[in-house]
């Protein structure tokens, strides 16, 4: 089924189906207005081949199709399913790259066996930089030898082609951030014997520099960030550990902070980069200033490893799902998504923050109506220090991320209908 309307996960222009550009294919039709001259000319389609493909001018049948306004290639999932955009926000070093990369991995393994929906890259070139990053923390050669942690993942350079691509708009050239785009799809099971469309998604995320979002270092128009206003859930990485007061609270209580990481200027001001997010949101979404979002807000309480001593023990983690009753025909037992507990740690997590770092809490409550407060580390393990080079260490193999999948499966919970369950442990009930 191809969707009346398509969004572009490059640009968010929103057009029909018989809009779309075709890249030409035939080696000899290069240059475009919007991608310079190397790139294969893009054109509207008049000729076809029986089975749907666009001949070029020359005759050679294509295969990628592009968005009308920026022409840049956008996957054909892309046309069949709706799009779930999550922006992931927050001040340089706050841990984003990181969190991506721990992310993904944990869905990719965990949607399949707990809720029976797929997660897979929708075409794989689009998704290089996050795979680039999974396979140096979860597949690493040498997973064994302790590597310095911004080696393992390094830090996002504003213009960087790996993170953008780039676009000529009226003689200008336009950064665009690069999606990253997974498939995610309900599997067949006995609770969905015929799994529908309707469910599934294609889930764009974007990998910003912490840089974009201080309003001093990119114009406050910048396209970069323009996908606020198209996410259904905001992430806000909050670095407790690059808080001044937090980091007075964890010394006081003799919790060492093992981070390199120097409390600079723009870390001191993570909450001026959420005040930052919801005014860019209200303003890309036409919303009075002032007016709270719809949206899901969750701040997600980063290098948790760090800071996890101050949370008490029932609220620390653990089993984030739990069984249902009923096994499927597959023979293999559901999960669902233990509301009760991400809401208690939720609330614990919030009075933490509440006597330490109090205006990101005020902040995000101005700013949305649903805001849910979730610890991760992307690391569940605590670096050490290299002896020699003083820098702080993780061997791969130790890497095991802890909660990074949470927010955004309740994310998926709360907005996409039959797609990932969610109960209560008293009742149980979805
Ligand atoms: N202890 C600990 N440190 C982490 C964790 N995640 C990231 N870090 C550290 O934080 C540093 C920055 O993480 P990144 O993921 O690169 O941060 P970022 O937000 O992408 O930063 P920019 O790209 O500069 O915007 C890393 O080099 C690690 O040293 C974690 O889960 N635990
Ligand atoms: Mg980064
Ligand atoms: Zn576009």
């Amino acid at each position: 089924m191809i969707l009346a309307r398509v969004t572009c996960p490059h640009c968010w222009h929103v057009f029909q189906a018989h809009e779309t550009l075709w890249v030409a294919a035939h080696p000899s039709l290069r240059g475009d207005p919007r991608l310079g001259d190397d790139a294969h000319t893009r054109f509207l389609p008049s000729r076809f081949t029986p089975g749907g493909g666009a001949l070029d001018e020359l005759g050679a049948e294509c295969t990628n199709l592009a968005c009308p306004a920026c022409h840049l290639v956008i996957p054909r999932l892309c046309f069949e399913h709706a799009p779930w955009f999550v922006s992931i926000v927050g001040a340089p070093g706050s841990g984003k790259s990181y969190y991506l990369a721990s992310a993904v991995q944990m869905l990719r393994r965990h949607m399949p066996d707990w809720f029976q929906v797929s997660f897979t890259d929708t075409q794989a070139d689009f998704n290089q930089l996050v795979v680039g990053y999974e396979e140096q923390l979860f597949v690493n050669y040498n997973a064994h030898k302790p590597a310095a942690l911004n080696q393992l993942v390094q830090k996002t350079q504003v213009q960087s082609p790996e993170h953008h691509s780039s676009v000529i708009v009226a003689g200008q050239s336009t950064l665009r951030p690069r999606p990253m785009l997974f498939s995610v799809r309900p599997q067949q099971s006995s609770d969905r014997p015929q799994p529908s469309d309707q469910s599934s998604r294609v889930m764009c995320l974007y990998d910003n520099a912490g840089e974009s979002f201080l309003s001093d270092e990119v114009a406050a128009a910048s396209p970069v960030t323009q996908h606020l206003a198209k996410a259904k859930l905001l992430l806000f990485l909050f670095d407790p550990t690059l808080h001044a007061k937090f980091h007075n609270l964890l010394s006081s209580q003799n919790i060492p902070i093992a981070s390199d990481m120097p409390l600079d200027a723009a870390a001191r001001r993570q909450h001026l980069i959420l005040t930052e997010m919801a005014n860019r949101t209200r303003r890309h979404s036409g919303m009075a200033a002032g007016a709270k979002t719809d949206k899901i807000l969750v701040v997600v309480v980063t290098k948790k490893d760090l800071w996890g001593p101050l949370l008490m023990r029932d609220h620390a983690g653990g089993p984030v799902v739990m069984d249902m009753k009923a096994a499927t025909a597959l023979g293999r037992q559901s999960r669902v998504l233990r509301l009760d507990k991400i809401e208690a740690h939720s609330q614990r997590l919030r009075q933490i923050l509440l006597d330490s770092a109090r205006e990101i809490v005020d902040a995000a409550e101005g700013f949305a109506s649903t805001v849910l407060y979730i610890g991760v580390s992307s690391l569940g393990v605590q670096p050490r220090q290299d002896p020699a080079s003083k820098k702080w260490v993780v061997a791969p193999q130790d890497i095991k991320p802890d909660w990074v999948e949470v927010p955004i499966l309740y994310g998926l919970n709360k907005t996409v209908p039959n797609l990932i369950t969610a109960g209560r442990a008293q009742s149980a009930k979805l």
